[in-house]
């Protein structure tokens, strides 16, 4: 991380006031009970943010995998992010791949550059979602640490819809997974067998979030891949594979290590299902994969 910069004095730009008595931004709930904020539409000023944030010049990664047939989403998630994504910064796309060659270019804009970075072949799914954990610690401890500020991670088979902008920054940053939000937390779909170090017991955990979204300051987001590739080992030093793989394990510890700002699923939704009247917009959706067809 390359520290902080002084804070410049925002621009004229007029917002309206806050309201401590009478403002209702959403009706989503806002704030964690340990006071992280949660993201969605209503609860930030966007011209706001963007005076704040622009004089920080960031760099902010996003990390894909793009394994087997999966290539064939690059294009689409790319020219979406570059309408959508962070807009205005620097952005630096890292594509994992084990086939460089099928990736596509696409035409980014001023300050946005993709790196491809090659992976070796893995033969089944399950081996292919592991690694994932593992690779982008690595990856950061090799490169992204001086390369960018914050990181996001994120499923490739998605498409930028609206803005996501400075508003999604954080320390630490996990996204609620668009089939739980209105889930008691003993139906989420957590590792319950003890003898995996995903387990979570009936009485724990806050919201369940989705393993396709999640970032922070690149730092942090170091300890957290490296904390559930460790967790993630140790399960299969017992040949345990977790219920939703690496999944469980995010699960598991943002239940340890909360995270510092969470995103409503306006930034990880599934366009499969209804929109619930409280979601204003989507920003991030997966696509109607045909699955199987990709998996085969
Ligand atoms: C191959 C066979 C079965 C499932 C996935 C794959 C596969 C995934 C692949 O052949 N090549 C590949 O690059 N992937 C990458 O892994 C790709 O980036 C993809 O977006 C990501 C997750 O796989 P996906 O999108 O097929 O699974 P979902 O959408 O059901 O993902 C949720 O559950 C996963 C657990 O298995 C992950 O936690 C994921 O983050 C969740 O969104
Ligand atoms: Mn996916």
């Amino acid at each position: 991380y390359r520290g902080e910069r002084p804070f410049q004095p925002v621009a004229g730009s007029q917002y309206p006031q806050p309201k401590l008595l009478e403002q209702r931004p959403t009706d989503l709930l806002t704030l964690t009970p340990w006071l992280a904020p949660i993201v969605s539409e209503g609860t930030f000023d966007p011209e706001l943010l963007q005076d704040i944030y622009r004089p920080l010049n960031l760099t902010v990664g996003l990390t894909v995998f793009a394994v087997g047939k999966y290539t064939h989403f690059v294009p689409r998630f790319l020219e979406s992010a570059e309408r959508f994504f962070m807009q205005g910064y620097q952005v630096r796309y890292y594509v994992f791949t084990d086939d460089p060659a099928a990736i596509p270019r696409v035409p980014l804009g001023p300050g946005r550059t993709l790196g491809i970075v090659p992976i070796r072949k893995y033969p089944r799914w399950e081996e292919v979602s592991v690694p994932r954990m593992e690779t982008i610690s690595q990856h950061i401890a090799q490169r992204a640490y001086r390369e960018v500020d914050y990181l996001f991670c994120v499923d490739v088979d998605m498409v930028f819809r609206n803005h996501w902008g400075p508003e999604t920054l954080g320390d630490l940053v996990a996204a609620i997974h668009p089939s739980y939000y209105a889930s008691p937390r003993q139906q989420f779909p957590y590792e319950r067998r003890h003898v995996s170090t995903a387990f979570v017991a009936d009485g724990e955990g806050d919201f369940y979030y989705g393993g396709a979204v999640f970032g922070g300051r690149v730092d942090r987001v170091y300890d957290f891949t490296r904390g559930c590739h460790m967790a993630i080992l140790a399960d299969k030093a017992n040949g345990i594979m977790a219920a939703w793989q690496e999944e469980s394990h995010l699960n598991r510890r943002f239940i340890s290590h909360k995270p510092s700002k969470v995103l409503s699923p306006e930034y990880l939704w599934d366009d499969t299902k209804p929109r619930p009247p409280g979601l204003k917009l989507i920003r991030f959706s997966s696509l109607d994969k045909n699955s199987r067809w990709l998996r085969s």
